[in-house]
């Protein structure tokens, strides 16, 4: 596709928007190739397609079903840029534990923070969604990781975070945990007694590092 980068991201977006895997796929591509940087092609064109679904949503004019197609087409885009954000030769810096937690099924946002703390070098185990307090312990006691990171997209869901954080102390494990998510905030993070909080994949990746000290 030609025309201007505002454009070219602009059909991204609206790709998104049409529920087309192909197409975003292609387009993202095309971008790539380009020379346009990832980070514009993720923050520009995906991440707002989906804002902007979830306004619509919001708003009535879409429901479930078109929620998930639209998912669908973000993460065939996100497929595209997974390779060059997971891009790294170096040394594993640490482990990180994944998962969006109970009774939620948000997992576009986890799995790109997944993504770049692959890139920036972390061993990260991906738990999935829908993850019981349990499964985060006993995943502890297997991988035996520095860090924990769980996400949530519903108020409803939160909590489950903060019943997590409580089991896993109770059974005395005492690494990081860090918390994200479109409703969180760093005020929740410090009710619920978690390490930390970042709004986004690279604030991720800066915290974890931080919490393991290779900053
Ligand atoms: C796609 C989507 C869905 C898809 C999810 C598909 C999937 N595989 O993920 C489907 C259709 C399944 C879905 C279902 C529902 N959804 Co929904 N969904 C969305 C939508 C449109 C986009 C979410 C998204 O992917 N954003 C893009 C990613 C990149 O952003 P992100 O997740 O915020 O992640 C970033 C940061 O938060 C952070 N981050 C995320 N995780 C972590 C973890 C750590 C450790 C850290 C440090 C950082 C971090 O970094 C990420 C990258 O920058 C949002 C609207 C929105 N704008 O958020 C609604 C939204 C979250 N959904 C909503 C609702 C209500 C629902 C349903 C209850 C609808 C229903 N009536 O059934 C169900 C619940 C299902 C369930 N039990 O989970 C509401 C939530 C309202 C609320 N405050 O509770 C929203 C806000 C829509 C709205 N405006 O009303 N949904």
């Amino acid at each position: 596709m030609t025309g201007s980068l505002d454009e070219r991201l602009d059909a991204i977006f609206e790709a998104v928007l049409d529920y087309e895997d192909e197409k975003t796929e292609r387009l993202v591509r095309e971008e790539l190739a380009h020379g346009t940087d990832l980070q514009v092609i993720l923050n520009d064109a995906l991440i707002s397609a989906m804002d902007e679904v979830g306004d619509l949503f919001s708003e009535g004019a879409l429901f479930v079903p078109e929620m998930l197609m639209a998912a669908r087409a973000m993460k065939a885009g996100l497929e595209v840029l997974r390779p060059l954000l997971a891009d790294t030769d170096s040394k594993p810096v640490g482990t990180i534990v994944l998962g969006t937690v109970h009774r939620d099924l948000h997992d576009i946002g986890k799995n790109l923070v997944g993504m770049m703390l692959e890139g920036a070098g972390f061993t990260v185990v991906n738990l999935g969604v829908d993850v019981p307090p349990e499964n985060f312990l006993e995943a502890v006691h297997e991988h035996h990781p520095d860090v924990i990171g769980m996400s949530a997209l519903l108020t409803t869901t939160m909590p489950n975070m903060g019943k997590t954080i409580q089991l896993l102390r109770k059974e005395g494990w005492n690494g990081h945990i860090m918390i994200g998510g479109a409703p969180v905030n760093q005020e929740f993070a410090d009710a619920i007694g978690a390490d930390g909080f970042a709004a986004d994949a690279p604030g991720a990746v800066e915290l974890a590092r931080r919490m393991i000290g290779a900053a």
